[in-house]
């Protein structure tokens, strides 16, 4: 046999080269966050709390340079209640779905004791909203509008003084549940010298009061400076105003008085631009990464404890959610069973008791119906005897009668025979 030689073609003619479209690699996961939170848009919830005419609504339209258009409050409420609006906001193409939460009537009733009581209720009620829908089976969290307030703004009375007992009672209150941030309303209502003074007694109050007021995050080495430096700086005295005021070239938002003129964004001014940094700009994220994973982390683990779920059982190893549930399930029944078991036992005794009771009542009624009858038979005889003797007594009278009647007859009879012997 004779061999053929076959001609192949060069290896490399046979490779295809293909060019890339573009950058291939994970580095691309952040602009993919960015894109996907960007269409969902964000919601960021604050909740103003301070006495009624403090500056609420004015400081919400300073904030974020609209206008909501709020009425006054009335004084005259018995309690304290909490109105809330959602605006959405657009800014460039991001948009925020903003909700205002006012205290109405705040510090107006005469016994101020339970002026809390309607917010803490508020805040948990947003909490529970939120754990109900993380807890149903079909669940839709991306399409979830969360109400949870994720920054309390405390307005402060500018006093000079320094806090009221309802402002610690309620800030404590409310540590543990919400980003509390106490800012001086009206603080161009308070001299720079005074103002000073009157910060550090608030500081002062609120540690030795031990209050948790939130911090501006500093484990960020990006942050760090800006918000310890801002840290330093709580509670912001702030001013808000709607009217415009042309200062230069620009109208700026500014309070005016018949001695001078009060920016609002001026910074020799106030803490106005301190604040909206701070809180818009700089740390909105952390609020509400705060939020979630602190407050309301502590409410849903306090939920869960009190419904009797726990992570570990009685001899400190781990249990599954569905092994507290068995157990739960089973001490249910156990429960039931034994609430069933006193019913019936009660009923018995019940109706043994009830059977006693009409036992009594029946022999007291053959008791009574004994007498009734010794009685009726007693008198019964008394008649008989009374009958008899009226009857013999008829008799003898009948007799006696008789007897006159024969009498007067021979009497008579005599008498007649005398006179005519005469
Ligand atoms: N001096 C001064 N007055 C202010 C400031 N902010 C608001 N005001 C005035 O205070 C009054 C009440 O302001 P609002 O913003 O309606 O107060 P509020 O807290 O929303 O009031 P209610 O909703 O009724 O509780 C208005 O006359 C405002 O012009 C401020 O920073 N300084
Ligand atoms: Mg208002």
């Amino acid at each position: 046999m004779a061999a053929v030689a076959v001609e192949r073609p060069p290896v490399e003619d046979k490779v295809r080269t293909m060019k890339l479209g573009g950058h291939v690699g994970f580095d691309s996961l952040p602009d993919q966050l960015v894109a996907k939170s960007t269409q969902s848009g964000f919601t960021f919830n604050i909740l103003c709390i301070g006495e009624t005419g403090m500056g609420k609504s004015t400081l919400m339209d300073t904030l974020f340079n609209t206008s909501f258009e709020s009425n006054p409050a009335p004084h005259t409420l018995p309690a304290v209640k909490l109105k809330s609006h959602t605006y959405e906001l657009q800014e460039s193409n991001v948009k925020l779905k903003l909700t205002i939460v006012d205290s109405v009537g705040y510090g107006d009733q005469i016994n101020k004791g339970d002026s809390f009581t309607a917010i803490v209720d508020y805040i948990d009620k947003q909490f529970d909203d939120y754990l109900q829908e993380e807890l149903k089976i079909r669940r839709s969290l991306s399409a979830y509008h969360d109400t949870r307030i994720h920054a309390c703004l405390y307005f402060i009375c500018p006093t000079g003084h320094g806090l009221k007992s309802i402002d610690l009672v309620c800030m404590k209150k409310l540590d543990s549940k919400v980003n509390v941030i106490p800012i001086i309303a009206k603080a161009d209502t308070i001299s720079k010298a005074e103002l000073s003074r009157f910060k550090q007694r608030i500081i002062q109050e609120v540690k030795s009061n031990n209050i948790q007021i939130y911090q501006f995050p500093t484990d960020d080495d990006t942050m760090v400076k800006v918000n310890s430096e801002m840290n330093n700086q709580i509670p912001f005295a702030v001013v808000g105003s709607t009217d415009f005021v042309r200062v230069g070239n620009k109208m700026v938002r500014a309070r005016q008085y018949p001695w001078g003129t009060v920016q609002v964004e001026n910074e020799s001014h106030c803490d106005f631009t301190k604040l909206r940094e701070m809180l818009i700009r700089t740390n909105m994220e952390d609020m509400r990464e705060v939020t979630h994973m602190r407050h309301y982390e502590l409410y849903r683990k306090k939920i869960l404890e009190t419904m009797g779920f726990s992570d570990v059982g009685q001899d400190n190893q781990p249990v599954s959610f569905q092994q507290t549930f068995e157990q739960k399930r089973v001490e249910h029944r156990e429960e039931l069973q034994r609430k069933e078991d006193e019913m019936r036992q009660t009923f018995v005794l019940r109706v043994k008791e009830k059977e006693t009771e009409l036992k009594e009542v029946e022999k007291e009624l053959y008791t009574k119906y004994d007498i009734l009858k010794r009685e009726h038979a007693e008198e019964k005889k008394r008649f008989e005897d009374l009958k008899k003797r009226l009857e013999d007594e008829k008799t003898e009278f009948q007799k006696r009668k008789h007897q006159i009647a024969t009498q007067t007859l021979s009497t008579h009879t005599l008498t007649l025979g005398k006179s005519k012997k005469k």
